[in-house]
């Protein structure tokens, strides 16, 4: 008990004042770090996903640069279209690639059933390395995308800017598209399972693309897949920090989900977040939401006064807890220099 109250990430999830402000960063393991350069010179990013030692070297750069709070384990949401089956590529200066893209209900038909294997194992071994190299105050965090975000690059086939293969199977065949989120949802509440029994103590569910369906479809073809999931995991008693993505109707249902924390988007106020929020629940705690970019780009004096601002806008909103973060992950531009004023900002400041 005395462990777990000393982990402000946990605290502020659950709604108790944390001993200090709790802080860490959306992709603070990546490309900006020279140490994780430098081991990608040698490594792919599959081969850094897929040798556990590896991914757990990766995973604790940052908290050894950083007076951080929390260790998001490293790897990607595709490792489960990449156990259904799918082959999984990231080319230089491209983003990822699997094949063959899920247009129709015999792509389906030739997925594989869930298994917990492969590079899902691999992620769970590099999660029981961590863990017990955390301080006594940092949380283990693992993570997954939500059911609708993996189903858009498994029908894409890739990241896209329009969706227009995801809307053609959705209204063309919504069955189909319904049947294969039931599936990932299945596999994924399985492998958050199988990653909480590694030493994970929340889970963070990326919902990415939400914001790219209509309300209507949103409501009725979406969000049940999503929900069925939370449900689980809430019954499951496993915490869950979701991030609805970036639509206003994804924030106007997301407080009913029932995920202990919120992460929002850069894009909205904590305050405009809040009042969607207020609409249809009571408000749980919030994470973010900064500009990642103000961390490439600000002076000293910038990014401190936006550091505080937030502090300052999370404190007038009495939420159960705030969790500071970035609003969406750090990009491979960000300066060292800035997170360490972020950093410090932050840590002169009382909870
Ligand atoms: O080194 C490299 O070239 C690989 C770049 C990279 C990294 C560092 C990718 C490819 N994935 C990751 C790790 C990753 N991905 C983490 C690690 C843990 C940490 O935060 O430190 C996490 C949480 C993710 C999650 C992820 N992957 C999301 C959800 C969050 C978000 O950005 O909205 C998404 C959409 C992906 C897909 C993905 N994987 C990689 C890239 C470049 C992308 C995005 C592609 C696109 O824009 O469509």
């Amino acid at each position: 008990m005395t462990v777990v109250s000393k982990k402000s990430i946990l605290s502020s999830a659950r709604g108790e004042r944390p001993w200090r402000y709790p802080l860490w960063f959306l992709r603070q393991a990546g490309r900006y770090l020279p140490e994780y350069r430098a081991l990608r010179a040698e490594h792919s990013f599959l081969e850094l996903c897929s040798n556990p030692r590896l991914a757990a070297e990766v995973t604790l750069q940052p908290l050894k640069r950083f007076d951080l709070d929390g260790a998001i384990i490293f790897s990607d949401i595709l490792v489960i279209p990449h156990m259904l089956g799918q082959e999984l590529s990231f080319g230089p200066g491209e983003g990822p690639q699997l094949s063959p893209a899920i247009r129709d209900r015999s792509a389906l038909r030739r997925l594989n059933p869930p298994k917990m294997t492969g590079l899902l194992a691999s992620t769970a071994a590099a999660i029981r390395l961590v863990r017990p190299q955390l301080a006594d105050h940092q949380t283990m965090i693992g993570f997954a995308g939500a059911p609708a975000t993996v189903a858009c690059y498994m029908i894409e086939g890739q990241g896209s800017s329009s969706f227009s293969a995801v809307k053609e199977l959705l209204y063309t065949d919504p069955g189909c598209f319904s049947e294969l989120l039931d599936l990932i949802m299945e596999a994924t509440f399985s492998y958050l399972c199988l990653q909480v029994e590694a030493g994970a103590e929340i889970v963070m569910l990326f919902d990415s693309w939400a914001g790219q369906f209509s309300t209507r479809d949103y409501k009725a073809l979406v969000a049940p897949a999503t929900q069925t999931l939370l449900k689980r995991l809430k019954e499951a008693q496993i915490p869950v920090i979701f991030y609805p993505g970036q639509g206003c109707h994804t924030y106007a249902t997301a407080g009913e989900f029932g995920a202990e924390v919120l992460a929002i988007d850069w894009r909205f106020s904590l305050s405009s977040a809040a009042q969607f929020l207020q609409k249809s629940s009571l408000l749980p705690t919030l994470q973010g939401n900064l500009d990642p970019l103000l961390l490439s780009f600000g002076d000293e004096s910038q990014v401190r006064a936006a550091v505080r601002a937030l502090m300052d806008e999370a404190r007038t909103l009495s939420l159960p807890g705030h969790i500071f973060n970035v609003g969406h992950g750090l990009t491979p531009t960000t300066r060292i220099e800035a997170l360490n004023w972020a950093i410090a900002e932050i840590r002169t400041s009382s909870v």
